[in-house]
């Protein structure tokens, strides 16, 4: 039996972001898949028993289960020892990119490819104005890449692995990332870490179904 199990599905892209910590690290991991097309999330049994805040990733280590990715990339890097800081000025600078991509990043990309790939409901004011905070996210990121490997410090930490977790899917998501020539170098720099796989490479549920 895998040490850690992880609830998530091939779509989630914070589900990604563990899900490539526990990959890159070498982790004894499965994944278990949770039917969030079909409203797993939402039922009272999955908020009684694993998340009461209806969302995956869940991660279960043991006895301890954790929710928001942020926390368990956290928990990961005690209980794996990779991907950390190297004291606690650094740990807070990561917390903060961390923050920053819950809020401003991921937090918008997760909607904006929701609504303009599994929807259908085409472009409307929404989408434009996730879009619009989406960019200024990537801007943001572009310019603090600006001469730097990764995010903080000169190594690969989990900031870099949750401000990436929806940024391996250009096409869906619809943003060019042509005018980011920090953010496509530093990306490129993560795939090249051995053991990256794509987030439908690393979880279950991809393709999804053909709905009737
Ligand atoms: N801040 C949370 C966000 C998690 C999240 O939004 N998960 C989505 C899937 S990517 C979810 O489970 N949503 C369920 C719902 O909203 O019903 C984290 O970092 O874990």
């Amino acid at each position: 039996m895998a040490e850690y199990t992880l609830h998530c599905f091939a779509q989630s892209g914070y589900s990604y972001k563990v899900a490539l910590m526990l990959e890159l690290s070498g982790a004894s991991w499965e994944p278990v898949y949770t039917d969030y097309f079909k409203g797993q999330t939402r039922t009272v049994d999955f908020r009684e028993t694993m998340n009461e805040m209806g969302e995956v990733p869940v991660l279960k280590h043991g006895p301890t289960r954790l929710t928001q990715s942020g926390v368990i990339l956290d928990y990961l890097t005690e209980t794996l020892g990779t991907f950390g800081w190297n004291d606690n000025t650094e740990r807070r600078e990561i917390l903060r990119w961390i923050l920053f991509d819950n809020h401003k990043l991921s937090g918008y990309l997760g909607p904006l490819r929701f609504l303009r790939c599994f929807t259908g409901n085409g472009e409307t004011d929404v989408t434009k104005w996730l879009e619009g905070r989406a960019v200024n996210a990537h801007e943001v990121l572009d310019k603090h890449l600006q001469g730097k490997p990764f995010v903080v410090g000169n190594r690969p930490t989990i900031a870099d692995l949750s401000l990436c977790g929806y940024l391996f899917w250009p096409d869906e998501i619809g943003i060019d990332f042509t005018p980011y020539p920090n953010i496509n170098r530093w990306l490129s720099g993560l795939q090249d870490l051995p053991g990256w796989k794509a987030p439908y490479d690393l979880m279950p549920g991809h393709p999804l179904p053909v709905s009737a």
